[in-house]
């Protein structure tokens, strides 16, 4: 194993690391995620609930799922996933016991999500980036936020054999997108699946995410390090990359930076940086800048992993990236509660009874917006118990 791993993390599973020993921003209960959506006033909540099954021979013993884990049994790993991504109520109480056992040993990784337009080259970068990573000591995981891919699934597809070779090393876990969910749900799910990661010894987590709608957000705040992939030649508005998705960017990367491209790649990479300047930087003490990079190639890569290096080095260093994870955890806290209001207030009978004639009253518009959201609330604080 090279210096360069032992100098930033060590694996997970150290014989010095205790549950005790833990910092407080371990310390949360893991509480219970829901995925809830509604469209307008109409409920489409419990529809969308799918389960995941889970097959009598992948269900294990509690203590064999966390034992499996924490020696790094990859088998194991795969079915305490399944267990977590399955929204099954008979299996809720069993993968929140498991994760809370895994809990104090997660927290160790560099979180590094990865963001841009389909077709950018993110899957190729982290197939290549992951392969570098490994050859200096590193166990890599490989995780997807992509709710999108529940509708197409095609971005599963495209996945696994678009990093091939990374998928056969020892040291890489490859975890698509949970297949079925809305996006709360999908990302509960890849945050538990982070953690789990974590505590099986995986030192840096890349998560995929397509930059074109609200995943993204949710994926900044769950890493450490937010990378945006753009390619040359399109402009910001053909890319379909917001301002807003470059501004919570803690590196641009400009790939396909390779044969007739190399020159359009740099040009564009300066572009971006001199955009940057007048920009608010995504992460206190660190200025964002543009990059090139081939994953096809591979040049520009080890140059991007130092770029990494550094800014870990940085916040480390200024505490911000301590600060920054009790934050995000706090965040995530609050966003389920949202999240499990929601579908209460949602799922309400007596809610459900009158959104009706209210949709009716403001399609008429007979109420106004606020009276009505007031009176609905109202009916939910006096019909739940
Ligand atoms: N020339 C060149 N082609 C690349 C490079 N990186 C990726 N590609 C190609 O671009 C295409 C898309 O690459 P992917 O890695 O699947 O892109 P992606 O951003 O993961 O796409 P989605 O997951 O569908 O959003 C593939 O045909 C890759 O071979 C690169 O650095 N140079
Ligand atoms: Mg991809």
């Amino acid at each position: 194993m090279s210096n360069d791993k032992n100098n930033i993390n060590s694996n997970s599973y150290r014989p010095d690391w205790h549950p005790e020993n833990a910092g407080d921003e371990f310390a949360i209960r893991v509480v219970k995620g829901k995925e809830s959506t509604h469209d307008g006033l109409s409920l489409t909540n419990t529809t969308l609930r799918k389960t995941t099954p889970i097959t009598k021979s992948a269900k294990l013993t509690k203590e064999a799922y966390i034992k499996g884990v924490l020696n790094n049994d990859r088998t194991t790993l795969a079915r305490t996933i399944t267990l977590i991504e399955s929204n099954s109520p008979t299996y809720e109480q069993l993968s929140q016991e498991v994760l809370q056992a895994l809990l104090p040993y997660s927290g160790n990784s560099l979180r590094i999500g990865i963001t841009g337009v389909p077709g950018a080259g993110k899957s190729t970068l982290i197939e290549t980036l992951g392969l570098f990573l490994i050859e200096k000591g590193y166990k890599v995981a490989v995780l997807a936020v992509d709710p999108s891919s529940s509708v197409t699934k095609g971005s599963i597809l495209g996945d696994k054999t678009r990093m091939e070779k990374l998928s056969r090393e020892a040291d890489c876990f490859i975890r698509p997108s949970p297949s079925s969910g809305t996006l709360g749900g999908v990302t509960r799910k890849s945050r538990e699946t982070m953690l789990v990661c974590e505590a099986a010894g995986y030192d840096v987590i890349l998560i995929e995410t397509v930059g074109v709608g609200q995943s993204e957000i949710t994926v900044r705040s769950m890493v450490d390090f937010f990378l945006l992939v753009l390619i040359a030649g399109a402009g910001d508005e053909l890319q379909g990359i917001k301002k807003g998705v470059i501004e919570i960017a803690d590196a641009i990367a400009v790939n396909k930076a390779d044969g007739d491209n190399m020159h359009k790649a740099k040009i564009a990479a300066t572009d971006y940086s001199n955009a940057l300047h007048y920009l608010a930087p995504a992460t206190e003490g660190w200025k964002t800048d543009a990059h090139t990079c081939s994953a096809v190639t591979g040049k520009g890569i080890p140059e991007l992993w130092n770029v990494i290096k550094k800014f870990e080095q940085i916040v480390k260093d200024s505490n911000f990236f301590e600060r920054r994870r009790k934050q995000q955890t706090l965040q995530w806290v609050f966003s389920m509660i949202e999240e499990e209001l929601k579908e209460k207030f949602y799922n309400n009978s007596t809610v459900k009874a009158n959104l009706h004639k209210y949709t009716t009253l403001i399609n008429k518009e007979e109420i106004l917006a606020t009276t009505a959201s007031k009176e609905l609330l109202q009916i939910y604080q006096e019909n739940s118990n």
